[in-house]
């Protein structure tokens, strides 16, 4: 390696060492990626010092980050700081050409912050962390110090300009490329980690079972999605940018807050608790009259009244928080606990072990309520507070507080657009008003009479209903409606309501074409 780095500064000198100082971060984040994939004890850096600077960042910065960038927001943050990191890695490599001291105190000192993210995670080994953290820096370092030497040589013998910047050139592609992969192959491993903790899992009997869907409960038509929709085709939302692997043997989950004593539990202890199975229809409140983010399953679970009298409710408590392990929060009335819904933590999906896009290990579920206000997917913490005392994800964002599920009926056949051979044709779709249960469908052609239509029989009270009615299609363009009653007596009203701020209303319409028969 020679004394090549400690030459007398020249411009060239000062570009390479600038280059390759960024090249020696964006190494030492590659390799932090990989550990961080191997080993359990030893947390990504970049999350850690994410979550570090979210912990710390004040709120005007927060809704910036929410307004520019919305769902993607931590991975803006994710971006920014490998952005920031490489940025110092420029220029401290720029002021250390000829000075190397410069860059061994940078990096020591950015390991150092690094470490002390790292161990403010859950799970972090000390041991494990300054372990991994200091080969990773050390590792940087030296892909600094090589690039300067391998394109700088010129101290001992002068070497071309050409040859130099060659040198770089390809002494900053290895890099590159030694970092991508390392991430890449970090992240995979973590994937593959807990998939295969979570795939040799299996769910255990429910103490209370469900009654299990015939043909009174499925018309089984086709274009109208199945009564039980299974976890591959059920719609997801979430602001995850990538599903969250949670390692289950590292999973807990905590009942804390405004509880007579905090309780944490593992996976094991909440599958060897008494399980339910439920059928509930979750809908997102963004869904569009029409829309498909609504979907129906039965959940297995412990019901969360049970894990909240482990804990012990104090009085005053008026909102139980959901938080998951990437941060997403959700809350919702006390009330809904005790007032006969019987809201679950489910580990179950359609008698599976929870699928890892809808929430592996587990989830809430609460009948009746939108998803952004009560399903908080891979479920770490449930904190009892006040009503004031916390707003969840959503709130700030400019969505209600409080988020019932609004009584909704759409069109599944005919499609927009059906070209329907003209004669007798069965419509039908889906209804669904959770803990309310649906009463009555009607279905009106080209804003003729309302006519009522035939009901599956429901799984529950929670779950939605599939309706059909055979209509009389004739020649031409023609238009369907369809409206839903609750067992309130309620009828969904013909005005159109946007999704924002609490769940679209209106009736569902869908236009069509009756063309000529082909066999006549
Ligand atoms: N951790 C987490 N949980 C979450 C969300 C999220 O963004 N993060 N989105 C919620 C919303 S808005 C909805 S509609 C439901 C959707 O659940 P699904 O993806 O299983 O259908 O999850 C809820 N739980
Ligand atoms: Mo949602």
């Amino acid at each position: 390696m020679g004394e090549s780095p400690t030459a007398p500064e020249t411009p060239t000198l000062r570009r390479t060492s600038a280059w390759a100082g960024a090249a020696g971060v964006a190494v030492t984040l590659g390799l932090t990626e990989l550990f961080a994939g191997f080993f359990t004890s030893i947390p990504s850096a970049i999350s850690a010092i994410g979550s570090w600077v979210i912990d710390r960042s004040p709120g005007w910065l927060k809704d910036f980050a929410v307004a520019a960038f919305g769902t993607s927001d931590k991975a803006a943050l994710a971006i920014s700081i490998v952005t920031v990191a490489l940025l110092i890695g420029w220029f401290v490599g720029r002021s250390s050409a000829g000075e190397p001291p410069r860059m061994l105190v940078a990096f020591v000192a950015a390991a150092v912050a690094a470490i002390a993210a790292q161990l403010g995670e859950a799970g972090a080994a000390p041991a494990a962390v300054v372990l991994a953290t200091s080969v990773a820096g050390a590792l940087g370092l030296a892909t600094w110090w090589g690039i300067v030497a391998w394109a700088h040589p010129e101290v001992e013998e002068p070497v071309p300009f050409d040859m130099g910047r060659r040198r770089l050139m390809v002494g900053l592609a290895g890099a590159a490329a030694v970092s991508v992969i390392a991430i890449s192959v970090g992240r995979a491993k973590l994937r593959t980690r807990a998939e295969a903790a979570r795939s040799a899992l299996e769910l255990p009997r429910a103490a209370v079972r469900a009654v299990d869907p015939t043909a009174a409960h499925d018309f089984d038509l086709q274009g109208v999605q199945p009564i039980v929709v299974g976890g591959a085709t059920f719609y997801r939302i979430d602001t995850a940018l990538v599903v969250p692997a949670v390692m289950v043997d590292d999973w807990t989950l905590t009942i804390k807050g405004m509880v007579d004593k905090e309780v944490v539990l593992t996976y094991e202890d909440l599958v060897a608790m008494p399980l339910v199975e439920r059928y509930v229809t979750l809908s997102c409140v963004s869904n569009e009259v029409g829309g498909l983010l609504v979907g129906n399953a039965l959940w297995t679970g412990v019901p969360l009244q049970d894990l909240l009298d482990m804990a012990g409710v104090r009085g005053g408590v008026e909102q139980v928080v959901g938080r998951s392990v990437d941060g997403f929060t959700a809350g919702f009335p006390i009330e809904a606990v005790y007032d006969g819904r019987e809201p679950l933590v489910a580990i179950g999906m359609n008698r599976d072990v929870l699928p890892a896009s809808h929430g592996f290990p587990a989830r809430l579920v609460v009948p009746g309520l939108y998803g952004y206000v009560s399903a908080t997917k891979w479920l770490t913490e449930i904190e009892l507070t006040t009503w004031d005392g916390f707003d969840g994800y959503w709130i700030p964002r400019g969505w209600s507080k409080e988020g019932p599920v609004k009584t909704q009926s759409r069109i599944d056949r005919p499609r927009i657009g059906q070209p329907i051979e003209a004669g007798v044709f069965t419509a039908a779709g889906v209804a669904w008003a959770p803990t309310r249960a649906i009463t009555k469908v009607e279905v009106r052609m080209d804003e003729g009479e309302w006519r009522e239509a035939e009901l599956s029989e429901p799984l529950s009270d929670d779950a939605w209903v599939q309706w059909k009615l055979d209509i009389d299609v004739p020649l031409g363009r023609h238009s369907l409606q369809v409206r839903a009653t609750d067992g309130t007596g309620q009828t969904q009203g013909g005005n159109e309501v946007n999704p924002k701020p609490n769940g679209a209303e209106g009736w569902h319409r869908v236009n069509f074409e009756g063309i000529e028969s082909a066999t006549a």
